[in-house]
């Protein structure tokens, strides 16, 4: 059992020990899975395939599973078990489905390189993943060695009342020993934001060794970088887990619509004052919105971004129910077919 308790089973320990274990290590279709007689490598049984309605019913990184016919080193994945939680976002491409990032997730750390600062709206969106799961996000600023103006983790803090903001060099060994509160004994965290973020040479610092490749050494891609492919959950001494994702940018939420009122509580109490209710805060007289962006007490930044989320999620949201609806639809159609065939068969 030990293993298993490292990585907090016993949140879960209504189920017999021999048949579980936590995904470690997601190559997308293949896994390694942790079990109470090590490290074995996962496929997904065919029932489990059969039964999906789609891929966020399928294994994931940090999901606690159902394993059978386990070898010395293989096992097969029969059952995912209930997620506590999960960071979620709309696949890629067309199709409106969720695509879950990692699961069971204590702490989301939210990583912008202070080299490549990028919208204000990315982080908004992890935002929304993390609200809509109750994930305590965790905004890191990495790499401020290179800023020569510090203004912008100013811009940050004022946008960001209310999160945790930690500006940091894990190069220069700034603000992150203040880290190592988050990854104590059972907690998983998980590490999102952009590739070159810096978020593996951040692990190997909080490791104390150089287990992930970094983008300064070997395994490189065709363009002369190395970058993160899979996803991996490492064991810290501390007895900390942290997961680390691929680069993930300019993602599509997977939220509910009334996630914004949290995210954007300051704009969603001020949209709620404006004289009119169906107010555009375009040009209409008592704005309050527009008042408030005049003033300073928000920026025109992060009404535009709060907006164009909104119209974003209500969409993608509004697509979604429907889809869950159309197979009404089917039903009534089908309903009609079968009455119209006894009708048939009784005149015949
Ligand atoms: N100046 C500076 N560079 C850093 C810092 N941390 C990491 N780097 C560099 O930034 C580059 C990218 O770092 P990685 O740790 O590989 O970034 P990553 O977020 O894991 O990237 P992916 O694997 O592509 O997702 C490397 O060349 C690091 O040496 C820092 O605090 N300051
Ligand atoms: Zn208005």
């Amino acid at each position: 059992m030990g293993w298993l308790n490292k990585l907090g089973w016993f949140e879960y320990s209504k189920f017999p020990e021999e048949d579980v274990g936590r995904i470690i290590t997601d190559y997308g279709k293949r896994f390694k899975v942790v079990t109470k007689d090590g490290i074995k490598t996962g496929v997904i049984a065919g029932n489990l395939l059969n039964r999906a309605l789609d891929n966020s019913d399928l294994p994931c990184i940090g999901d606690w599973v159902k394993i059978n016919n386990v070898s010395d080193d293989e096992c097969v994945i029969t059952y995912v078990l209930k997620r506590k939680n999960k960071i979620s976002r709309k696949c890629r491409g067309r199709k409106v489905e969720e695509q879950i990032i990692a699961a069971n997730i204590d702490y989301a750390f939210i990583i912008i390189p202070m080299d490549n600062i990028t919208s204000k709206i990315n982080v908004d969106k992890f935002l929304l993943i993390c609200r809509n799961e109750n994930i305590t996000p965790i905004l890191l600023l990495s790499k401020i060695d290179v800023l020569e103006d510090l203004q912008v983790i100013k811009d940050f803090k004022t946008y960001y009342k209310n999160i945790k903001i930690f500006p940091i060099s894990t190069t220069k060994l700034i603000g992150i020993e203040k880290l190592k509160i988050y990854f104590n004994y059972n907690k998983t965290s998980v590490f999102i934001g952009p590739s070159g973020a810096g978020k593996s040479t951040l692990i190997n610092y909080l490791a104390g060794k150089n287990i992930m490749k970094t983008n300064s050494v070997s395994g490189k891609d065709l363009r002369g970088r190395h970058t993160t492919t899979f996803k991996n959950l490492i064991i810290l001494d501390s007895g900390g887990l942290i997961i680390d994702t691929p680069g993930l940018i300019n993602v599509i939420p997977w939220c509910e619509d009334n996630v914004l009122e949290d995210v954007y509580d300051d704009i969603e109490d001020l949209v709620k004052m404006c004289k009119f209710r169906n107010c555009t805060h375009t040009n209409e007289p008592g704005c309050m919105v527009r008042e408030a962006i005049k003033s300073g007490v928000i920026s025109q930044d992060k009404f535009n971004n709060y907006i164009k989320i909104k119209k974003e999620v209500e969409y993608i949201n509004s697509v979604h129910r429907f889809k869950g609806n159309s197979s009404t639809w089917e039903d009534i159609e089908n309903i009609r077919k079968t009455q119209k065939e006894k009708i048939y068969r009784k005149h015949k």
